[in-house]
């Protein structure tokens, strides 16, 4: 990960105010508003939030309890009921919102499509009474695995309607990342469609379930709901496979929202850690709502006529939380674009921006790093005056391409939210409220009131300014993730062990690295762990070496990122063959293929390094660290007495 190194940061001294336009008509208008705010909710976030529940959520019933805490487990307004897509629909209806535009989407070869709130309640409550026709229950989990058009937010949002939690597979995992997934969430239905356009080609979705499915490899899944969209032949399995066109057939549109538990589960989203298996984040209802509501709210500053565009996939916590849930908990507009950057279309974000006014505009540091290389020609050539307020999410973003974001996209006229958050978190904690707080190119700043965030040592005290340390959260948050799916034990050891309890009191271990300044702004400096971040995802190392060993020819891999411009990382595979092999360009390339079929296309190593050995600690576990260094062409630095057989580590340097 391109965590800016720390020369940039302490050198970094520029500050950037908002306008006094901006600041007048904000959520949030000044420093001061700001920091009064935080205070408040440092004093009491019980309150806090509680406040906040009652002004913006609609409830069916009241809490009796505000935050039930019995660390690590957290529980918000303990038995309220509420239903997030009421929140996100119903409500909206009988004000003037019903006829606003809720989803705009931007389809790939030239389609497009505009659904206001009523027609969006519409399909979602059709869809909710479809996946009732096939059995699905309150409880039961469905697998989403589809494009980015309007059915993924619908399914979404019609599985959040009649109390099914949904697990969604980003549509560029594999059919084994996929089987995997659906088979740890147990789920008893996946949507999907025959297709999807990614990048100038179809991604032949359908098929990938047919594999996850064949065999019976994934045996919880009883039904699958098909949505057309590329129309290309497919299988379809009689008495399993259906098409939404065809069972919303004369099915009534008419669903009412189920009345949930705020503490029922909405959804797991699985996310790679840097051992074992992927985890399967679980988050659950009414302090999610709330957490996204109001970030959404006071972080995009959000007005009732803008235009409001997250580049994510529905597939990651970012296009739950900032495409779906929170923008329409709001009745904002959200943008949804089938498309991805690349080289054939380099205007194509550009265009977008142009085409429907957008206003508010949020992507990851990885796409501006491809377009500042594809040249500043392009957003040159649109009319881009639209925008108002940018943001960024996904990896530290270095204060060249901030600065190339904030001049030639934002016009010099837009502040840039930097906001730092993990799936795990279900919302944003770091950021600029854009009103309030001055930016520094590169850090995310402040964090969001009622957020206690830290910067500590391993023994849980508070590091000194400018040192490196850990990133903690020091008090329960309402969108914080409730648990492992399925395994307790793992969450516990995952966030809440690294760092021990001081006086009883939790701290939650994020897993970032990070320095706080003088002036309180966090600097966010990336994983402490072994996680690679290519492209704004998160991919365990563990996962792609499993993929990598799990072929014949290969005895043992170690993988690593090496600082990449544009991909924030790139993955470099250290491998050793069995011993009727050798290295060669052609095993090379059946290797890169076999990791992308296990695990997608995101995981393709962009270098294999073959090698006799991997360096090794006393105890058998590789060093990654060192290896890290190799790739990226550095000098070898730190402790190496642990080192098993050095001169390992003296071939490697030879061969690179
Ligand atoms: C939202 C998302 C989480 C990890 C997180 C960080 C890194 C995300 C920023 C950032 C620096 C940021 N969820 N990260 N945002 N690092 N500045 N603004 O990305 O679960 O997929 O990843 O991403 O390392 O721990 S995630």
């Amino acid at each position: 990960m391109t965590a800016p190194t720390i020369e940039s940061i302490l050198h970094e001294n520029r500050l950037f105010q908002p306008s006094s336009e901006f600041s007048n008509q904000a959520q949030i208008k000044s420093l001061q508003d700001y920091e009064q705010l935080y205070e408040r909710a440092k004093a009491d976030p019980v309150a806090f939030w509680a406040e906040l529940a009652e002004q913006e959520l609609h409830w069916f019933q009241k809490w009796d309890q505000v935050l039930d805490w019995q660390p690590p487990f957290a529980k918000w307004f303990v038995n309220g009921k509420i239903n997030i897509s009421y929140n996100c629909l119903d409500r909206h209806l009988t004000t003037w919102r019903r006829n606003k535009a809720a989803l705009i989407w931007e389809g790939e070869p030239g389609d497009s499509r505009t659904l206001t709130y009523a027609q969006l309640h519409r399909e979602v409550c059709q869809f909710a009474n479809v996946l009732k026709e096939l059995g699905i229950k309150k409880g039961d989990v469905v697998g989403i695995y589809m494009p980015m058009i309007p059915e993924a937010a619908i399914a979404m949002l019609a599985c959040a309607r009649i109390g099914a939690p949904h697990t969604v597979v980003f549509g560029g995992f594999s059919a084994e990342a996929l089987r995997d997934r659906l088979n740890d969430g147990k789920a008893k239905l996946v949507v999907t469609a025959d297709g999807g356009w990614r990048k100038d080609a179809i991604v032949p979705l359908k098929d990938q379930v047919d594999k996850a499915l064949d065999d019976n490899a994934a045996p919880s899944v009883e039904n699958v709901l098909v949505v057309q969209r590329t129309h290309q032949r497919i299988h379809m399995e009689p008495g399993r496979d259906h098409w939404w066109h065809d069972l919303r057939q004369g099915i009534s549109s008419d669903c009412p929202a189920e009345p949930m538990d705020s503490e029922d589960m909405l959804f797991i989203l699985y996310t790679s850690g840097s051992t074992g298996k992927p985890k399967g984040v679980v988050h659950s209802t009414g302090g999610y709502n709330l957490y996204t509501h109001m970030t959404t709210k006071w972080i995009f500053d959000l007005r009732d006529t803008d235009v409001y565009w997250c580049t994510a996939d529905v597939g990651w916590i970012t296009g739950h939380s900032y495409i779906v849930y929170g923008p329409l908990s709001n009745g904002a507009t959200t943008l949804m674009y089938e498309g991805a950057p690349r080289n054939s279309n380099p205007g194509c974000f550009w265009d977008v921006i142009e085409k429907y006014g957008v206003n508010i505009f949020y992507t990851a540091p990885t796409a501006i790093r491809a377009f500042i290389k594809m040249g500043e020609h392009h957003p040159k050539a649109r009319d881009l005056s639209s925008l108002r307020l940018l943001g960024t999410v996904g990896e530290p973003i270095n204060p060249e391409a901030w600065m190339w974001y904030y001049r030639v996209i934002g016009g010099e006229r837009c502040p840039i939210v930097d906001t730092w958050w993990q799936t795990e978190t279900g919302g944003i904690m770091i950021t600029p409220l854009p009103g309030a707080i001055p930016t520094k190119p590169g850090s995310a700043t402040r964090p969001f009131p009622g957020i206690l965030a830290d910067v500590v040592d391993l023994d849980g005290h508070p590091v000194k300014d400018n040192e490196g340390g850990y990133l903690v959260v020091r008090h329960p948050w309402p969108s914080m993730m409730r648990t492992v799916y399925g395994d307790d034990d793992r969450f516990r050891r995952t966030y809440w062990e690294h760092i021990a309890p001081i006086d009883g009191q939790y701290l939650y271990f994020a897993g970032d690295g990070a320095r706080r300044d003088d002036d309180g702004y966090f600097w966010v400096m990336g994983r402490v762990d072994d996680v690679i971040s290519v492209s704004g995802h998160r991919l365990g190392t563990m996962e792609i070496e499993s993929a990598l060993v799990s072929h014949g020819a290969v005895a043992e891999a170690a993988v690593v990122g090496k600082p990449d411009e544009i991909k924030g990382e790139e993955i470099v595979a250290f491998v050793t063959l069995e011993s009727n092999y050798s290295p060669s360009e052609e095993l090379e390339k059946e290797l890169k293929k076999h990791v992308v079929q296990e695990i997608g296309a995101l995981a393709r190593p962009g270098q294999i390094r073959f090698s006799d050995a991997l360096p090794k600690t006393r105890s058998g576990k590789i060093m990654r660290r060192l290896l890290r260094s190799l790739a990226a062409g550095q000098e070898i630095a730190g402790d190496t007495s642990t080192l098993e057989d050095r001169s390992v580590l003296d071939k490697l340097r030879e061969d690179s």
